[in-house]
């Protein structure tokens, strides 16, 4: 089962979010660039359809190039999307946002009918720090951890141009399992719903085909073409992360030191997700979900029978009773 997340804040966000639009010009999506796929969030998609749109790929800085150019051309060929790159405190970068947000409105702006631009996205992604970047303050708090921001804020841009600041969101269902742990590897899934090695163990998956020389440089490992995800882990804790009492290596330490180093780019620009590979990983995903829910409705429905054979029992019995 795929890693989930949904706490209770999330729901007053998904309220608080429905609320805000209809009075909201521009919606800017920040996904993570590292995650692209996984980090769209489907719940945002189906609340925002009918605004005007932008994604911007966060935390480029950590993103191999080459994967962004290609999610940026993915997105771009879809209809009524634009979508651009980004580190969330270089300025400069920020600040093309305003630009583009202003052509995305081009029947507001002036006192009267200032721009108002929605921020979402997923936990940690960076949306504070986008908008403390544009504003040139901290006026948004931020932080490395999921959940940081609990409500929304408006924030004054120019006398002409509003931005709401939004808690991050997750969705209800992750039906996607690697989407799951690419979220926990990147920090948007809060700590205590998941397990580090489980987590691990996934990140070194996705990453060891495209980036294994990566890896051998950081942790100065022997070729591991013919090693398990398990044995790489272990040889990665032998060099890293200790050893226990009795020579055994200490997994959970050298997870914790692997999703580390992942999360502050100490394995240099990675990419966990290329369009093709999601779109693959999605279809499996409704595939599967579509085969869970099917079996969930029959077998509701093979138990339906017997309550009503139940109920009709028991009019029986209070109708002889009576
Ligand atoms: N390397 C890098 N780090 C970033 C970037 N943008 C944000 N961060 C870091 O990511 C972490 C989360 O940033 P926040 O701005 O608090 O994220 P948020 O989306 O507001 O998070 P929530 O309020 O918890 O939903 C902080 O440690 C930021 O410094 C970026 O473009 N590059
Ligand atoms: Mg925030």
């Amino acid at each position: 089962m795929p890693i989930q997340w949904f706490p209770g804040h999330m729901h007053s966000t998904k309220k608080a979010i429905a609320e805000r639009l209809p009075e909201i010009d521009v919606v800017i999506e920040l996904l993570d660039a590292r995650l692209p796929g996984s980090s769209a969030n489907p719940l945002l998609a189906d609340l925002t359809r009918n605004k005007a749109a932008l994604k911007v790929l966060n935390k480029q800085d950590l993103a191999d190039p080459e994967c962004t150019a290609q999610w940026l051309a993915h997105y771009q060929a879809l209809p009524g999307t634009n979508a651009l790159a980004l580190d969330a405190s270089v300025t400069a970068a920020a600040r093309q946002l305003i630009a583009a947000c202003r052509d995305l409105a081009p029947l507001r702006g002036g006192m009267v009918k200032p721009v108002r631009v929605l921020i979402c996205g997923i936990p940690n992604v960076g949306k504070s720090t986008l908008i403390n970047t544009l504003i040139g303050q901290r006026a948004a708090k931020t932080g490395d951890e999921p959940g940081i921001t609990k409500v929304e804020q408006k924030i004054l841009l120019a006398n002409d141009f509003y931005l709401f600041d939004t808690p991050g969101m997750l969705w209800p269902r992750i039906v996607v399992e690697q989407s799951g742990y690419h979220l926990a590897a990147s920090g948007g899934i809060g700590r205590n719903a998941y397990d580090e090695e489980e987590v691990a163990l996934a990140l070194l998956a996705s990453v060891r085909h495209r980036f294994g020389e990566r890896l051998q440089a950081r942790y100065k490992l022997d070729d591991f073409s013919g090693v398990t995800d398990e044995g790489l882990l272990a040889n990665i804790g032998r060099k890293r992360g200790g050893l226990l009492a009795g020579g055994n290596v200490n997994l959970q330490k050298a997870a914790e030191i692997a999703i580390n180093d992942f999360r502050c780019g100490a394995w240099g620009r990675i990419t966990l997700e290329t369009p093709d590979e999601f779109a693959q990983w999605w279809a499996a995903g409704q595939a599967l979900d579509a085969e869970r829910q099917a079996k969930r409705e029959a077998r509701s429905r093979k138990k339906k029978p017997q309550r009503e054979d139940a109920a009709g029992a028991e009019g029986q019995m209070s109708e002889g009773s009576a």
